[in-house]
């Protein structure tokens, strides 16, 4: 409404309809914003260039694959900064930035993952304290020569064992680095593809040695509550199909009894069970939990994430149980057939709008009518809730903060896409 007398702000007219609409049901959008807008969302670097890296390889491995050959992919540290600054300017709210330990840059120095320190990640570390963003990070258990196979922490290979043990210890350093540079908490996870991908005859000799290896990782001394070590269980993987070490139960046990996070993929389980129906049961044992938000489409194929049920579920739980500061959330898929600044944006703007979504519920009405045992008006508000207005209070929000809402980010992307990434 260029004409609004109360406002220049585009949106207004259909903010205040909004507003008025959710007031009926006992909502208050402006609080609702506040805060959605504070709740931070890790997005990962590896979509950026189908999860390569910059510390030697060239291809991915470890029963994870990106597929597509979308022309653009960032090839030095430099391109994927860019390539990131690009997709944060088109997502509101608090982000931070999801590092892989393969992303350091060696600058020619002979220094492997066993010995890697802050050194190898100060660009990253700048470029962050410059933008105020937090950084998270992830030690590469993938992609190596000292890969053992599938298997690094539990290999029965004792030197491929050891390099692995010291890469998680380093991992914790540098994170350690990351929070004081930050000065906000930083989550480290561990995610092993360790497993066989056929039937095997001893199931418990690789997951002791597991164990021990993240024994010794964790007795490294490390800020507990700056660097927030979490473990990511895992169903299967391709080409570990049959035996996986950190399985759901291995992963979850460890977190409880050595007092670290557990991190949910949503991709990591049979494809009819959903991580939202999980969160507040693990939260009943474990202080503080870390999600990689992903879309699994027959399996773990991490698919960019949609605005479907399951991420509304999702964010529903986080929000209407008060898991602010419980639940950690990041975000992991890589898709390489469509444009990968494209694919940033629609999955974080996906997550800050069903963070949104969330917060805008009018949840106390929905809960009254389930504990007084009206199942009837709980499922009818829960219907209800799905056509207010929110496309408008999203719209004012994006607006308010300078970013461009849906309909115009697109043509962004397609510019830089035509500008810079057509040049590579
Ligand atoms: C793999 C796990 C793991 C990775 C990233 C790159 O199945 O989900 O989190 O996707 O670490
Ligand atoms: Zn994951």
């Amino acid at each position: 409404m260029e004409d609004s007398p109360v406002s220049h702000v585009k949106n207004q007219q259909g903010f205040e309809i909004a507003k008025e609409a959710y007031a009926a049901v006992g909502v208050d959008v402006e609080a609702a914003i506040l805060r959605a807008d504070a709740i931070p969302v890790s997005m990962h670097c590896w979509q950026g260039d189908d999860v390569i890296g910059f510390d030697g390889s060239d291809s991915l491995s470890g029963g994870i694959q990106t597929t597509g050959n979308y022309p653009g992919r960032a090839r030095t540290p430099e391109e994927l900064r860019a390539d990131i600054d690009k997709a944060i300017s088109l997502i509101p709210g608090k982000t931070k930035l999801n590092i892989h330990a393969c992303y350091a840059e060696k600058n020619g120095k002979a220094v492997d993952r066993d010995a890697y320190t802050i050194a190898e990640f100060e660009n990253w570390l700048s470029w962050a304290k410059t933008g105020k963003i937090g950084l998270d990070f992830n030690p590469t258990y993938f992609s190596h020569p000292m890969m053992d196979g599938d298997f690094s922490l539990s290999s029965y290979d004792e030197t491929k064992r050891r390099f692995w043990v010291e890469h998680g210890k380093r991992s914790l350093e540098i994170a350690g680095a990351f929070a004081a540079g930050t000065g906000q908490p930083c989550t480290v996870n561990f995610w092993m593809p360790d497993g066989y991908k056929d039937t095997c005859a001893d199931t418990v000799k690789h997951r002791e040695i597991m164990t021990r290896s993240l024994d010794e990782i964790f007795s490294t001394p490390y800020d507990k509550h700056a660097v927030l070590a979490s473990m990511e269980s895992k169903l299967f993987g391709l080409g570990v199909e049959s035996h996986t070490v950190a399985s759901h139960e291995y992963s979850l046990g460890y977190a409880i009894s050595r007092k670290v996070l557990y991190t949910l993929d949503a991709g990591h389980f049979h494809p009819t069970e959903v991580i939202s129906a999980k969160i507040s049961a693990v939260l009943q044992f474990l202080d503080q939990i870390l999600l990689h938000v992903s879309r699994g489409v027959r399996w773990d194929s991490d698919h960019v994430i949609t605005l479907d049920d399951e991420l509304q579920r999702i964010m529903d739980e986080i929000v209407w149980n008060n898991y602010d500061k419980r639940v950690f959330i990041g975000l992991d898929y890589f898709d390489a057939s469509i444009n990968r600044i494209a694919a940033w944006a629609v999955g974080m703007r996906n997550a800050r709008k069903a963070i949104l979504n969330a917060c805008l519920a009018p949840v106390d009405a929905i809960r009254a009518a389930e504990y007084s045992g009206d199942y009837t008006a709980r499922l009818a508000r829960l219907e209800d809730r799905k056509t207010l207005p929110f496309g408008l209070v999203w719209a004012y929000y994006c607006e308010t903060k300078g970013i461009a809402p849906d309909g115009a980010w697109l043509d962004e992307v397609k510019a830089y896409e035509r500008d810079v990434l057509g040049r590579r």
